[in-house]
C-alpha cells in the first residue's frame, strides 16, 4: 500500500528466450541511444527526431531549441527537449472536486514499486488535488486469480482504513483483468463504484499467445520472472509467468469474458494508449481512425514507442492494428470507451522517456489522470 514508485529508468538486463519478458526487460538501453550529430537546420532536426527512438535525440548537455531560439518563436517545434510553448498542451486544464470514494491505482504485469510498468508520479499528483489515493502491490507475474485475491485484500484494507463504502478502481494493463475478476467472481461489485482501465487486454494480447508458443520450461520462465520480480516488487515471491501469459492470451479472452460479466452497479470506462515506431503525422491519422474521441491526440504527430517495445510492435499489432506497444486499441475497449491518449504502455502511467509533458505530443500523464479523477468526482463517485 502507498508504495512510492522509484526511478522509472531502472535498467534490468536479463538473458532468456521468453518473448514477453524480453519485451519488458531485454532492450533496456533507454536513453542510451543518442543522435550523433546535432543538426542546426530545423528541417534536419525534425527529420532526426523522427528517425531516432523516443528519447534518442535528447541530450543533457545541449538543447538545440534553446540555442537556436526555437522555444516561443511562434512555430510549434516537436523535436525540442522540452515542450515548446508554441505547441499546445493536450486536454483541458484539470479542475474539480475530490472524489467521494478513495481511488485505488492498480498495476499490471511486471508492475509494483519500481520500473517502467509502475505508476510514476500519478498517486502524488492525485493526492495533491485532495483525493484519497492508494496504490496496490500484487504479485507481478502471476494468474488473474492470484493477483485478484491480493487486490481484493488490499481493497478491504482501504475500505477499513478509510471507512468508505466503495472505492474507485483504476487499473493499468493486466490489472484491468484482475479488477474485473474481483468485481464479478469475488463479488466486489458492491464495493467498487467504478473501474477505469488503461490499455487492459480485454480481448487479449497477441504477444502473450506468441510467448506461450515459444515458452521454454516453466522453471526457466519462473526463474526469469523471479529475477525481474525482485527488482520491481516487494511481493514477487513465487512467480507463475505461464499463468500470467495464459490470462492475457487472445486465445483465453472469450472464455474469461464469458465467465466475467460486468456488474450493473459498477461504472466501467476505458482508455487506450496509442503509439508507433515513427510517431509521424500519418501514424497519427491511422490511430485517429480507430480511437473514437481524438481530443487527446495531437494534430500532426503521435507518441513514439519506447525502445523496449519496438522489437515486438509487429506481433502486438498483428501487423497493422493500432496499439501501445503491448495492447491493441481494439482490445483495450471496455464499457464506456473514452478514447486514446498518445502514449506507449509505459508512458500511460507516467514513465515517459522525455520530459513531461511529452514535447512530441503535448501529452502530460499527470494532467490526464488528474482530469480522470475530477471526472469521477463529477459523476458523484
Ligand atoms: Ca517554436
Ligand atoms: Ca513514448
Amino acid at each position: 500500500m502507498n508504495v512510492q514508485s522509484r526511478t522509472p529508468r531502472l535498467s534490468i538486463l536479463v538473458p532468456g528466450p521468453a518473448a514477453a519478458l524480453a519485451a519488458l526487460v531485454s532492450v533496456a538501453a533507454v536513453g542510451c541511444a543518442s543522435a550523433d550529430e546535432v543538426a542546426y537546420d530545423k528541417a534536419e532536426a525534425d527529420l532526426a527526431a523522427e528517425e531516432a527512438p523516443e528519447g534518442g535525440g535528447k541530450s543533457d548537455f545541449l538543447d538545440v531549441c534553446d540555442l537556436a531560439g526555437w522555444y516561443g518563436d511562434g512555430t510549434c517545434d516537436r523535436m525540442c527537449q522540452s515542450l515548446d510553448p508554441d505547441c499546445p498542451l493536450l486536454g483541458p486544464e484539470p479542475t474539480g472536486a475530490a472524489t467521494r470514494f478513495p481511488i485505488v491505482l492498480h498495476h499490471g504485469m511486471a508492475g509494483g514499486r519500481a520500473w517502467i510498468l509502475t505508476y510514476h508520479g500519478i498517486r502524488e499528483a492525485l493526492a495533491a488535488d485532495g483525493h484519497a489515493v492508494y496504490q496496490t502491490q500484487v504479485p507481478p507475474f502471476d494468474s488473474v486469480e492470484v493477483r485478484g485475491e491480493a487486490l481484493a485484500a488490499q481493497i478491504d484494507e482501504v475500505l477499513a482504513a478509510t471507512g468508505a463504502e466503495k472505492i474507485n478502481l483504476v487499473a493499468h494493463a493486466m490489472g484491468g483483468l484482475d479488477a474485473r475478476y474481483v468485481i464479478s467472481t469475488l463479488g466486489y461489485g458492491d464495493r467498487i463504484a467504478s473501474l477505469t482501465t488503461m490499455s487492459s487486454p480485454h480481448r487479449g494480447a497477441a504477444l502473450a499467445d506468441f510467448a506461450l508458443t515459444l515458452a521454454p520450461g516453466d522453471l526457466l520462465l519462473d526463474g526469469i520472472a523471479a529475477l525481474v520480480g525482485a527488482h520491481v516488487s516487494d511481493v514477487a515471491g513465487d512467480p507463475d509467468l505461464r499463468s500470467a501469459m495464459e490470462a492475457m492470451a487472445e486465445s483465453s479472452a472469450a472464455a474469461f469474458n464469458a465467465r466475467t460479466p460486468d456488474d450493473d452497479r459498477v461504472y466501467y470506462q476505458s482508455w487506450s494508449g496509442v503509439s508507433s515506431l515513427r510517431g509521424s503525422a500519418a501514424d497519427r491519422d491511422r490511430a485517429a481512425a480507430v480511437c473514437g474521441d481524438v481530443s487527446l491526440l495531437p494534430d500532426d504527430s503521435l507518441d513514439k514507442l519506447r525502445l523496449e517495445f519496438m522489437p515486438f510492435a509487429s506481433i502486438v499489432g498483428h501487423g497493422s492494428d493500432q496499439h501501445d506497444g503491448m495492447v491493441t486499441v481494439a482490445s483495450a475497449r471496455w464499457g464506456d470507451f473514452r478514447g486514446c491518449v498518445p502514449a506507449d504502455h509505459a508512458d500511460e502511467i507516467g514513465n515517459l522517456t522525455t520530459s513531461r509533458p511529452n514535447p512530441r505530443t503535448g501529452w502530460d500523464p499527470e494532467r490526464f489522470w488528474r482530469q480522470v479523477a475530477f471526472e469521477l468526482a463529477a459523476r458523484g463517485l
